[in-house]
């Protein structure tokens, strides 16, 4: 395998809304996440990707970009912008940009021009269609954030299609002008130093509508080699597609080399095992160690040879790592460490999302009026009006809204946990005064330091980035154990999912050896017998000595 920088770095995801407020509007900004670039060195990051600073109308806090050449004034400016990227780079660090052209805002000037008229120069950028002949939409197709997926345009008598809200209307990438339109945007980017890009719901840019295909459509392999061919092909860059409908096999075709499409993807098969068949990520089903074992191992089995793997247990989308996988009460610090070394040590690229490194937790708003998240305020008034109670609802957005990603970053134990000093978008966990930055960097025990550990594992040891994958005590209902190897080199993870004390016998190549104890959340661990007793969320990896 040809070697690559990002396949020993590590990642931080920062949603600029949340992260520090450095102009005091409530509202995170770039001059914030400036001022913070010192911590982030000092985590020992190597990429930041950054959730979109473009203009917007904020209808879905930016995944909706009203002008891809410009930043929103309440994140700052292009200046700014330009100031970031130099001053992290001076730190060793790239900025990663959240590419999102599955869809513009309707306030982009290419909406407002395609939506004047039928012949309008700009009108196929979009997906539009004729009503049905009793006026109705087209087809049945539903949006992702509530209703059809098709809006009525009274000014000309069409729909045009959103696949997330109304306000956030498709592009029809069967159009060469849109293909040569973000081309040159991304190559605008690229000149101005950025290290890659996250590219948001990419699965999805293949659509071909009339057949009611959405995701991974026949011309979205064509499109990717095309924009790599005409981008980043030849820049030292990393690109990660956010591809909800991968397949370990699909993932293959994104990320194999010699296909010339993108770094890696993010994967979302261990998310959605906690989702209802029926009602998804609204009815978290009961948590099942034996079905994320069997997923992790069939993605790092899958892609040991050919492409590469994106690791992550959060982001700006998803709940809490430590509240979903680990136990955000009394074992929050051992479980949050526990999940850190279990997925720092998997063959991939990993993924930090802001809070993460100090067990941010869930939050739990009283009122559906405190929320803030589109998803959940539009799927609430739907759900509920469908006849699902209230209470269930809560439960739903409490276990998987988007808004428990978007609580402010906890810096201290003060006002507004140091975020801001004006009056925060959306309220800080209360929970601050324990968890944040300020008190994780004064103990030396904390999950920060833990977080520190395991990243400058990843940069000492090729094991840990190149090392075959392979399972361990696969049957285990409470323990994820693997082993990495390289050569001579072998590391043993072994992993205490559970609240319980578990005692398990060893493998018999895993009996009576001894090494290196890397990391663990409990006493170091340097010698194993026939049997092991783990504490409740134990968790250590072991250098075995040759
Ligand atoms: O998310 C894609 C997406 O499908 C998610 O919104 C997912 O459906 C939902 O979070 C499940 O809980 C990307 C961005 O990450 C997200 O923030 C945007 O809202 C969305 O695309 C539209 O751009």
């Amino acid at each position: 395998m040809e070697k690559k920088w990002w396949h020993s770095a590590v990642i931080y995801q920062i949603y600029p809304r949340s992260f520090m407020d450095a102009d005091n509007d409530g509202i995170g900004d770039l001059a914030g996440v400036i001022g913070k670039l010192d911590y982030l060195a000092t985590l020992g990051i190597d990429v930041i990707w950054l959730s979109p600073v473009f203009r917007s109308p904020m209808d879905d806090n930016g995944y909706d970009i009203s002008d891809y050449h410009d930043i929103a004034p309440e994140f700052g400016t292009l200046a700014e912008m330009d100031r970031l990227i130099a001053e992290a780079a001076r730190r060793g660090i790239r900025i990663v940009m959240d590419l999102v052209v599955n869809h513009t805002s309707d306030e982009h000037p290419w909406f407002v021009e395609a939506r004047k008229s039928k012949d309008n120069l700009y009108r196929d950028y979009y997906i539009w269609r004729a009503p049905r002949a009793d006026g109705s939409p087209p087809d049945r197709q539903r949006a992702s954030f509530g209703g059809s997926a098709w809006e009525f345009d009274p000014a000309t008598g069409e729909y045009y299609y959103h696949l997330f809200s109304k306000r956030q209307p498709d592009l029809n990438w069967e159009n060469p002008q849109v293909q040569e339109e973000v081309h040159r945007m991304m190559n605008w980017w690229l000149d101005r130093g950025i290290g890659g890009f996250r590219m948001d719901v990419i699965d999805l840019i293949g659509k071909e509508v009339d057949r009611g295909i959405t995701t991974e459509g026949p011309r979205l392999h064509p499109l990717l080699q095309q924009m790599h061919a005409a981008t980043f092909g030849h820049r030292d860059v990393l690109t990660v597609g956010e591809t909800w409908s991968a397949t370990p096999e699909t993932a293959k075709l994104y990320s194999d080399p010699a296909r010339k499409e993108l770094s890696m993807v993010f994967q979302f098969e261990h998310v959605t095992l906690g989702h209802h068949p029926e009602h998804g990520k609204w009815q978290q089903r009961a948590f099942d160690l034996l079905e994320l074992k069997r997923v992790i191992t069939k993605w790092q089995t899958a892609l040991a040879d050919t492409g590469w793997n994106a690791l992550f247990w959060n982001n700006h989308d998803l709940p809490r790592a430590v509240s979903k996988y680990g136990d955000p009460g009394r074992y929050r610090v051992e479980s949050a460490k526990m999940l850190a070394t279990a997925l720092h040590c998997l063959k991939g690229t990993p993924y930090i999302y802001q809070g993460e490194e100090i067990g941010m937790t869930n939050v739990r708003f009283d009122a559906i009026e405190e929320y803030r998240d589109i998803e959940t305020l539009n799927l609430y008034r739907e759900r509920t009006a469908a006849g699902v109670p209230h209470e269930s609802m809560m439960e739903g957005i409490f276990a998987n809204g988007r808004d428990n990603a978007r609580t402010p970053m906890q810096w201290h134990a003060g006002e507004n946990a140091g975020f801001s000093t004006g009056t925060p978008w959306i309220q800080v966990n209360p929970n601050h005064r324990e968890i944040n930055v300020a008190a994780a960097l004064d103990d030396p025990n904390s999950i920060l330091h833990h977080y520190r550990a395991l990243i400058r594992l990843r940069k000492e040891r090729p094991v840990v980035v190149y090392g075959r994958y392979l399972p361990h005590l696969e049957d285990h209902p409470q323990v994820f154990a693997y082993e990495r190897r390289l050569g001579e080199e072998r590391i043993v993870v072994i992993n205490n999912f559970s609240g319980q004390t578990v005692e398990l016998e060893l493998p018999a190549e895993l009996r009576h050896r001894a090494g290196e104890c890397l990391v663990s959340n409990y006493a170091p661990v340097r010698r194993l017998g026939e049997r092991l007793s783990l504490h409740p969320f134990e968790s250590f990896a072991l250098a075995l000595a040759a």
